[in-house]
């Protein structure tokens, strides 16, 4: 079944609840959502894109924006969205890699490939001359695609998740159930709507009940504890929580109607978890997901959310902690956290042996992450087998900025690594072997056009050589070891 469909049915019993409020402009309800649906399912048709084709969104978070997901994914289209920080040569990358029949972009960008623009304010020649007309959404199967998600692997070259009806629907379900959702949730959302928690998490479980979603354009600390008092559910990544933390009003006032606060995309430190329940008397629950599989495991929201820990196994879904010949361990064991379920993607866009490489032969999806199941079935992330940063809830792979750093004609070689960082957890370091012209600043001017600024690194540490093991490999361990307090001002 189309997704869509399902949200379609409760958004039609409830015309007239507020769909998005949005405090810096004009609120939608579900009938007002509904026809905007409709009103971008018809310049989707005007743009010629059918059923199976990409669209590639680069777009900042408005309702609009809102509505042109819900509208490809009711055509039968294939969603990809993409960060809005990244430039032009890596929006060149997925436009060569998913091949859309559109691309829906902030800006003009000149590429060859059919462009909308939809503009901040959700005008623009994306929705010029369409005309509403209803029209029914278009039947797939639960194996049919619905979105496409990149991220990356040890390559550094993205790939592309591709996620169908079948795992959203079986995701949203088990999610609505395992938090409680009620018909008088309201969700404060803060999040990008670029990834899975934005996207597939938070808007879709406040969808799938009809339920009020305050879109909030960005995280803004101080905007969100305003907004806080008449939401009921918070869904967010440890920054959000250290940084309500660090705010002198946030109490336990702002938080009176508050049901759940939710965290994810990266570990929640036991300090951020205690201080958050001293503050406000709430305890955060944690829950851990990837792009390929959307949620695996939860705490409770009944019973004891154990900080430091991801909780348990979704209904449905099963999580295995294994040997690196993927023979499970005995509980307790540190291993691979591998996954079975209806959550799974289909693969790796147009990469059948990548996907092959990380699928076991009985169907488990190995994550890349480390970690430990105590004898009551609680997983507790311990570390990444995958050499990848997670800075602020964001992924950096670090190849992709070696390779980048490379090719500066004063780098003689480099290596990036995470670091502890206050405020996102971990940040990224590049360790260089270079001439003294290279400092932060110059590695700034030469990333600038090229990476998102995110992925820069927040500090540039000049080595006359990097560690190596007798392998001739650079052992980043010992990198991040030296460096770690680099960041800790
Ligand atoms: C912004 N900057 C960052 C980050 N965000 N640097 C490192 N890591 C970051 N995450 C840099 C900008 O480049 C800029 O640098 C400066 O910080 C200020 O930028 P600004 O946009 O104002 O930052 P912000 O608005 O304060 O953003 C911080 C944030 C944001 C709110 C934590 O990064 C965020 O929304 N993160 C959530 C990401 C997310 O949704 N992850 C889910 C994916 P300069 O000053 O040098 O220009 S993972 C997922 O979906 C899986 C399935 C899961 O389990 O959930
Ligand atoms: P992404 O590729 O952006 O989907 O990021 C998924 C990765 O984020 C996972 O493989 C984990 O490494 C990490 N992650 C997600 N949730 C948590 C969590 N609660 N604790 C620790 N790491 C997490």
């Amino acid at each position: 079944m189309n997704i869509y469909a399902r949200f379609e049915t409760a958004f039609r019993r409830a015309p007239d609840t507020a769909a998005l409020i949005c405090p810096e402009g004009e609120d939608w309800t579900y009938a007002r959502l509904l026809a905007e649906i409709n009103r971008a399912g018809a310049a989707l048709a005007a743009w010629g894109v059918g059923v199976g084709d990409r669209v590639l969104v680069q777009a900042e978070k408005t309702p609009e924006a809102v509505a042109v997901y819900l509208a490809c994914v009711k055509s039968g289209a294939v969603y990809v969205p993409i960060n809005t920080a990244y430039t032009k040569p890596e929006v060149e990358y997925f436009i060569a890699d998913c091949q859309p029949a559109l691309f829906v972009a902030s800006r003009r960008f000149d590429a060859d490939v059919t462009v909308a623009v939809l503009d901040d304010d959700g005008a623009g020649s994306y929705w010029r001359g369409a005309a509403a007309a209803p029209v029914l959404a278009v039947d797939r199967a639960d194996d049919d695609l619905a979105a496409i998600i990149y991220t990356s692997g040890t390559t550094g070259r993205p790939k592309g998740a591709m996620l169908t009806h079948g795992n959203l629907i079986s995701n949203v379900e088990v999610l609505c159930a395992a938090w409680g959702w009620r018909e008088d949730d309201v969700l404060l959302h803060a999040l990008p709507i670029f990834h899975v928690h934005g996207l597939f998490v938070a808007l879709h479980c406040a969808f799938f009940n009809a339920t009020p979603v305050i879109l909030q354009k960005r995280f803004d600390v101080a905007a969100l504890v305003e907004e806080l008092p008449r939401a009921t559910v918070l869904m967010g990544v440890p920054t959000f929580y250290t940084r309500l933390l660090n705010h002198a009003s946030f109490d336990a006032t702002s938080c009176r109607n508050m049901r759940v606060f939710i965290s994810g995309s990266a570990p929640l430190t036991e300090q951020t978890s205690a201080a958050f329940e001293q503050r406000t008397g709430l305890r955060i629950l944690e829950r851990y997901g990837m792009s390929e599989t959307l949620m695996n495991t939860s705490n409770p929201l009944a019973g004891e959310r154990v900080a430091g820990t991801v909780g348990f196994a979704l209904p449905g879904i099963a999580v295995r902690v294994t040997d690196d010949d993927g023979h499970e361990l005995p509980r307790g064991e540190v291993g691979n956290i591998e996954l079975r379920g209806p959550n799974v993607f289909k693969g790796y866009w147009q990469r059948p042996e990548r996907t092959a490489e990380e699928f076991r032969a009985d169907g488990f999806f190995v994550t890349g992450d480390l970690g430990t199941m105590d004898g009551e079935g609680r997983l507790t992330i311990v570390g990444r087998a995958k050499d990848l940063v997670i800075s602020g809830g964001y992924n950096v792979y670090p190849k992709e900025v070696e390779a980048l750093l490379d090719e500066m004609p004063e780098v003689v070689e480099s290596a990036v690594i995470g670091v502890p960082h206050p405020d996102f957890g971990e940040a990224v370091v590049a360790v260089v072997v270079a001439d003294d012209g290279v400092d932060q600043a110059r590695v700034d001017r030469f990333l600038g056009q090229r990476l998102a600024r995110y992925k820069h690194p927040k500090r540039v540490v000049r080595v006359d050589e990097l560690p190596r093991n007798a392998m001739g490999k650079v052992q980043k361990h010992v990198l991040r070891e030296t460096y770690a307090d680099v960041l800790e001002t």
